[in-house]
This record gives C-alpha cells, structure tokens and sequence, in this order.
C-alpha cells in the first residue's frame, strides 16, 4: 500500500466514487461559479490550502476590465469561498506596495513555517514568475521574480530535498506558446536559482504533444513525489487542456520514474467545454489526507469556473503505473 507522506486533513473536501475512473469530478461542479466577486466576472486557475482548520487560497480573478489579478478567499469546508472585494496587496522590501501589470494561474505551497505563492506575472508586458510569501494570509510580501522573461506556470516542491529547494517551471513565449516543456532548478535560499535543466518533454501522445506544465505542488509519497500537471493539444478549433500525472524519484527529483501515457481528465463536463476559453482542465492545487489516501485537486474549467475533483494515492499510482508510456 502507497502512503501519503504528510499531515492528516479529516476534513478535506471528498467524494466517494461510482466508477473505476482514477481521477473523479465533484457532483456538485462548479465550486465558482461566475462573478463571484464584485468587479471579478471569473474566477479560475486557483489554488487552495489547508489553513487555521479550514481552508485559505489565492485565486486568479479576471476583473471586469479584462485583466486578471489575484485575490484572497477562505472556506470552511474547501467548497464554499468566500472573497476579499480587494486585491491581494504585495509588501516589498521598504513596505511599499508591489505594482501589478497583470497576475495568473497562482499556485501556493507550504514550506517550513511560510506559505509561498508562485504567479505568472507581467513585467513590461512580458509574462515573469514571482514569488511572494505570506504567514497569514493577511499580509503579503514581494520575495523575488525568480527567472528571467518567459516563463510561467511556477510550483515549488514542499520541502528541501538534500538541502536544496526545487522550483519548476516551464519557459514560455510572449504569446499562447505552442511548445512547452517542464525544466527543473534548484536554490540554497529561494532566492538564487541555478542547475536549470529539463525535467520532462511534452510527449507524442497527443494530449500532451504541444506542450506540458506543471500543476500542483508535488505530493510526497512512499513511492516518490506525485506530481499532476497539465498537458495541452493542438486543435483546428484551438488548444484542449488535459491533466496527467508522474512520479518522481524521491530523492533525486530529476529522475522521472513512472509518467503516465494516458490523460486521468479531459474535458468533457459542460464547465470544462463551453466558457471563455473552450475545453480547458488546469490544475493548480491539490489537498491531501496522509490518513485516508485521499486527494483532491482543484482545477479550472474552461477559464470561467473552479472545479474539483478527487482521487486516492492507490488508485492514481496503480493507473500511472498502468498506462506508464
Ligand atoms: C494558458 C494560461 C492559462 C489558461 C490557458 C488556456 O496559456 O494562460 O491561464 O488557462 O492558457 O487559456
């Protein structure tokens, strides 16, 4: 038996399943539904973690002037939110607020006693990682643009490995990038990023034969760190956004150990096929109990809605190692 190496969530959000999928959709999908904050028309690409006995997160809201920002909502039981109205307000060094272009697709990870947010952000117009970090939630501060222009789709590992922090990322264009790959690097101090390498090509199968992207923060597990991610296709009506999953070595992350050929979700629920941006599953956090095995993974649906969905470390390991490529 796989386990989860982490703490117990008794109360993460979960679902028992009706079918043998390894990955399964909440009934009651969407979780946000549209204009969920006033000025926000959408809220999407979002991410969420356990916090105080309940749940915090940082969300990607496109407000109604068509640019997206980031905003600070809570629940108690990790389905229902409730939202700032305002932004979330970055400190830098001297407390002046951090000016933001534009911010998307966040993703947030505990590591040690702070929780770092990782966002794709614009700098001169051009798409940037940044990096902030908060204790609370409350207050925020700026910690650094870790990568040189282009780049996005940032996730942290949740821990030191061999007393290196791993971020990956996946080095992008100005545009829609059609190509994609995730590289890896690694820091002493979260600040100064070096040993850049590849980690994994998008694949021939052709879900993910345009370009991958990391997804949600790396789950530690006997077997290795689980990681999903998102793989995206080339359509004549457009890119179709699906979520794969890979197990990395435990202690040499570099090491891809069992990748899955298969997709777990395609779009194909109503949420995740029609909206602003037609068939599109990104997944940005995921929840886990150590105790029971269970995952659940939010996601954004066709760049209008939050979605959830749910699976548990033995069955996502038994499929991965099924339909390994
Ligand atoms: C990517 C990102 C995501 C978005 C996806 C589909 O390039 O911008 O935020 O979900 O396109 O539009």
């Amino acid at each position: 038996m796989a386990k989860i190496i982490g703490e117990a969530l008794p109360n993460i959000p979960w679902q028992d399943p009706v079918d043998n999928s390894p990955v399964w959709r909440y009934a009651s999908n969407p979780i946000i539904g549209r204009n969920p904050i006033e000025n926000v028309t959408r809220v999407f690409n979002s991410a969420v973690v356990p916090f105080k006995g309940g749940f915090a997160g940082v969300f990607r809201g496109e407000t109604k002037n068509g640019i997206p920002y980031l905003y600070f909502g809570k629940s108690a039981d990790g389905i229902h939110f409730t939202f700032n109205k305002e932004r979330i307000v970055f400190h830098q060094k001297g407390g002046d607020a951090y000016k933001f272009e534009y911010a998307y697709d966040p993703r947030v990870v505990k590591v040690e006693d702070a929780y770092y947010v990782i966002w794709c952000d614009g700098q001169h117009g051009l798409p940037v990682l940044a990096l902030g970090k908060t204790k609370d939630f409350e207050r925020f501060e700026m910690v650094s643009h870790p990568f040189l222009p282009f780049n996005r789709n940032g996730v942290l590992f949740p821990r030191k490995i061999n007393g290196k922090y791993y971020l990956l990322s996946r080095p992008s264009d100005n545009g829609h990038t059609p190509f994609g790959d995730i590289y890896i690097s690694e820091s002493p101090d979260l600040i100064y990023w070096g040993n850049h390498s590849r980690l994994m090509e998008r694949g021939y199968e052709w879900w993910q034969g345009l370009k991958i992207g990391a997804g949600c923060a790396p789950i530690e597990t006997s077997e290795g760190w689980l990681l999903f991610y998102h793989g995206a296709t080339q359509t004549c009506n457009g890119f179709v956004y699906s979520l794969g999953a890979v197990i990395l070595d435990k202690d040499d992350v570099r090491t891809v150990k069992h990748r899955c050929g298969n997709f777990l979700l395609t779009p194909e629920a109503d949420y995740e096929t029609v909206g602003f941006v037609p068939n599109v599953l990104f997944p940005c956090s995921a929840l886990t109990d150590a105790e029971t095995g269970r995952i659940a993974i939010y996601y954004g649906g066709a760049d209008t809605v939050v979605g959830l969905a749910f699976t548990t470390i033995d069955r996502v390991l038994d499929y991965i190692v099924k339909f390994e490529r």
